[in-house]
């Protein structure tokens, strides 16, 4: 389990030629994302994102502030652009985190969680389906920063992204990943001090706008 700190941005000519002069290119590449929830949206409605990417199962869940942010009621302008989300990548934690929340939520009947990553018959048992399937290419950068990954992201349905990701292991340091991912965001020259778009909001807006209307309605965007 990691803890994934991610700052996103809305890419200019001018990033990119800072990227492309004073970064390294890592690599690039296309992946197709399948995110599910139950048709009340009791996952994402808790702010909680289960997806399939390139036959892997993935659970995002929002991690707290820590103590002193919580004690102050503020964190920094910097820290407040970043999102921190909890990840897990083991299909059979996973299942046992959804169905845990689904049961806290609405006492559903006891569900067998299937022990193989071919069986999906576990997203049946849990009233999962799938409500986005789009794919993205992705070109991917490192700077000088240590652990820090640049991704710009170009979304089958017309959105450009990008993002500054750093993975913290679990019990490592998230406050110096914060560090990180400002003085990565001074390197690129970004001005905005305003929250970006994931590709998920858009996506809800423009595909299921009762959906995204419902996530608004309860603050998770
Ligand atoms: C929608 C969402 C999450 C799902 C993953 O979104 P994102 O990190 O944008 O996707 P991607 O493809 O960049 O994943 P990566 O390759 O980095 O793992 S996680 C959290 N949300 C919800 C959310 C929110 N609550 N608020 C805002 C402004 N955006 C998204």
């Amino acid at each position: 389990m990691s803890v994934e700190v991610e700052r996103k941005f809305l890419c200019n000519a001018d990033i990119l030629k800072t990227l492309e002069e004073t970064g390294v290119c890592v690599g690039q590449r296309q992946f197709r994302d399948q995110y599910f929830d139950n048709p009340s949206f009791d996952l994402t409605r808790r702010d909680i994102w289960l997806r399939k990417r390139k036959e892997c199962w993935e659970l995002k869940c929002p991690i707290t502030l820590n103590v002193a942010e919580e004690a102050s009621g503020v964190q920094s302008k910097a820290a407040a652009l970043c999102s921190r989300y909890r990840e897990l990548t083991n299909l059979p934690e996973i299942q046992r985190r959804v169905k845990d929340v689904l049961k806290d939520i609405r006492g559903d009947r006891e569900t067998e969680a299937g022990p193989s990553q071919e069986d999906e018959s576990w997203l049946s048992d849990m009233n999962l389906v799938c409500f986005a399937d789009f794919t993205t290419v992705r070109q991917s950068f490192t700077l000088e920063e240590k652990g820090v990954q640049i991704d710009l992201d170009q979304a089958d349905f017309g959105y450009h992204v990008g993002e500054i990701e750093v993975l913290v292991p679990e019990a490592g340091d998230v406050q110096s990943a914060l560090e990180k991912i400002e003085r990565t965001a001074r390197k690129l020259g970004l001005t905005e001090d305003q929250q970006v778009n994931g590709k998920m909001n858009v996506y809800l807006q423009r595909n299921h706008p009762e959906h995204y209307a419902r996530l608004l309605r309860e603050h998770v965007f």
